[in-house]
């Protein structure tokens, strides 16, 4: 396929636009445009995150393959990539891992100069607390695998922890005391919202269709290819369909025959009323199954790991509001007057490895960008390049050729458990 230096650049808003919409009141030009389904795309995307639309945008721009859709059962966006705490980071365990994630955090360094739109990266470093011997054990086997890959980590002690997060209860009176921590500068938090805009208007500007309210339906295969996809508005032809779906994963590949080793959990978080800014790490306990960190807003981010049990639901529980809170106090007491604003919950589709899964499938032409469990937002950029690549040029980028989906019957899994998330 015909390669292209520079995709076509969405409108810049200039500070005169702003202040001449912001004292008249006009209203802001849509950032992407509607469309009719047409008959027949060469690619049909679904799933309207970060993935599909970063996979749709890559497509356009490293490849000048424009005809396009991205289709969205509800709004761009609206699944894991609006319900995640929009944590970035590389720190991984596996090799494998550690490259691939230091990918999408280097892509997520320049998107704002190359989406056009300030996509918020804040680079603030990423602190995951040890609090027992064998969690500083993982974490010095992380920090070397981590090293001999080029990333940016090293274990840390009680003292430069203080100094970094001063908030922090580092004494020897809680339950489970500050042993140390992997210290991770490259990581940071994002403005997730921001990060599906910028790709969306990007995809939209190089003229991909994005088609919001549109459910898949079906997929049509037939003499092992895919044919084409069926929507509640209609049918449409396409020699290439992939799933960039997260949460209903399993039920999208039903639809091409194509069973997948997942299980579908929620994950949930919170944030607090806005503070002070005051905590400019992320900052991970793995023991206590909590994350914080303090967006731009000054709001509280809270997550925890998964529910401990398989479910499409995506409303908080009490459960969830009472133990986050507690292990937030257990590690920050000062917080205990800091009331909690909103809670929600992202579906996780996990694997067994805990690790994604990226690539073809036995169906030709249905290709699979699954399998995110509680990491998938991170990896979007990444992804959405690699996945771009593979279709274009059909052949699998190294970066994701060990994600590939017949590792389960082949036994090549990619352990990932000890540094994927907190709590497994
Ligand atoms: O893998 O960094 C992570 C993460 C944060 C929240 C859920 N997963």
């Amino acid at each position: 396929m015909r390669a292209r230096s520079h995709p076509p650049r969405p409108a810049r808003y200039s500070g005169f636009g702003l202040l001449r919409r912001g004292l008249t009141g006009s209203s802001w030009p849509p950032a992407w445009r509607r469309h009719e389904i047409r008959h027949r795309y060469d690619v049909v995307i679904i799933g309207g995150g970060v993935h599909g639309l970063a996979t749709a945008y890559y497509l356009a721009a490293h490849y000048g393959v424009t005809n396009v859709a991205v289709l969205e059962r509800g709004y761009l966006g609206g699944g894991g990539s609006g319900r995640n705490t929009a944590i970035i980071r590389s720190n991984y365990l596996t090799p494998d891992g550690v490259q691939f994630y230091d990918r999408s955090v280097r892509l997520y360094e320049s998107l704002s100069a190359d989406l056009n739109f300030n996509v918020m990266f804040s680079q603030r470093g990423h602190l995951t607390l040890a609090h027992s011997d064998s969690a500083l054990r993982t974490m010095r086997w992380r920090a070397e695998v981590n090293k001999l890959q080029g990333v940016d980590s090293s274990v840390i002690g009680p003292a430069e922890i203080a100094a970094l997060v001063p908030h922090l209860d580092v004494s020897d009176h809680p339950r489970f005391p500050i042993l140390g921590g992997l210290w991770h500068p490259p990581g940071g938090i994002i403005r997730h919202d921001a990060v599906v805009w910028g790709y969306a208007r990007a995809a939209d500007a190089a003229g991909v269709h994005l088609h919001q309210g549109t459910e898949v339906t079906g997929i049509d295969v037939s003499d092992g290819r895919v044919r084409g996809v069926r929507t509640n508005r209609g049918h449409t032809a396409a020699p290439v369909v992939v799933s960039c779906t997260a949460g209903w994963a399993t039920n999208v590949c039903d639809m091409a025959g194509v069973p997948l080793p997942i299980t579908t959990f929620p994950l949930q978080a919170a944030v607090t009323e806005p503070v002070r800014p005051f905590l400019d790490t992320v900052v991970v306990s793995g023991t206590l199954h909590v994350y914080v960190s303090q967006s731009d807003r000054g709001e509280l981010v809270f997550g925890a790991s998964v529910d401990p049990y398989p479910s499409y639901s995506t409303r908080g529980s009490l459960e969830f509001t009472e133990g986050v809170a507690a292990h937030v106090l257990e590690l920050m007491p000062a917080l205990a007057p800091v009331r909690i604003l909103r809670q929600w919950a992202g579906l996780c589709d996990m694997t067994p490895d805990f690790s994604p899964i990226m690539g073809r499938t036995p169906v030709e032409g249905f290709y699979v960008d699954v399998g995110w469990g509680t990491y998938g937002f991170k990896a979007g950029p990444a992804a959405g390049e690699a996945m771009a690549a593979l279709l274009a040029n059909g052949t699998t980028p190294d970066l994701i050729a060990p994600f590939y989906l017949d590792r389960f019957t082949d036994g090549r899994l990619v352990g990932e458990r000890g540094a994927a998330a907190v709590g497994h």
